[in-house]
């Protein structure tokens, strides 16, 4: 089964935004297995966002990230990071269409609100640098034959 790590970001969480976005992944039909609220150290944004080291946005990346609160929550479906990006939207808000989560609420590229892994293998990876084994929770969802077939 895929995974996701998703976060929502400190702008969204500064703006009241949890509910409103987790809601959009509970909705979705994704299944929650993870989650907790938490300010990143320097260390963990470096190793999240290891592979935009060097680019030019990268210093404020890592302020932005590290700048308040976040809520990070690993997501479980078929075609999880398909599903969580869809609903996330485009990188750049002004791109996103009217619907995801950036189209609705962001302006900005550096204000966008919430990261969603792009890959199957980043969604391991990104999950374990946040959660234990033991904090992502196998459970049974009574709604499943409603949602996947
Ligand atoms: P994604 O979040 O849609 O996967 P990535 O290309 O992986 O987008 O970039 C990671 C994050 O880095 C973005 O969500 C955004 O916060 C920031 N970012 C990406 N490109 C730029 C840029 O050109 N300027 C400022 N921030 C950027
Ligand atoms: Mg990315």
């Amino acid at each position: 089964m895929e995974k996701t790590l998703i976060l929502v970001k400190p702008d969204g969480v500064q703006r009241s935004l949890i509910g409103e976005i987790v809601g959009r992944f509970e909705r979705r039909g994704l299944k929650l297995i993870g989650m907790k609220f938490l300010q990143m150290t320097t260390e963990l944004a470096s190793k999240h966002y290891a592979v935009h080291q060097g680019r030019p946005f990268y210093d404020d990346l890592v302020a932005y990230i590290t700048s308040g609160p976040i809520v990070a929550m690993v997501w479980e479906g078929n075609d999880a990071i398909a599903a969580a990006r869809a609903t996330i939207g485009a990188t750049k808000p002004v791109d996103a269409s009217p619907g995801t989560i950036r189209g609705d609420f962001g302006m900005e590229i550096g204000r966008n609100l919430v990261h969603g892994s792009d890959s199957p293998e980043n969604g391991e990876l990104e999950a374990s640098l946040f959660f234990s084994d033991e904090e992502l929770v196998s459970w049974g969802r009574d709604l499943e034959s409603w949602i996947v077939e």
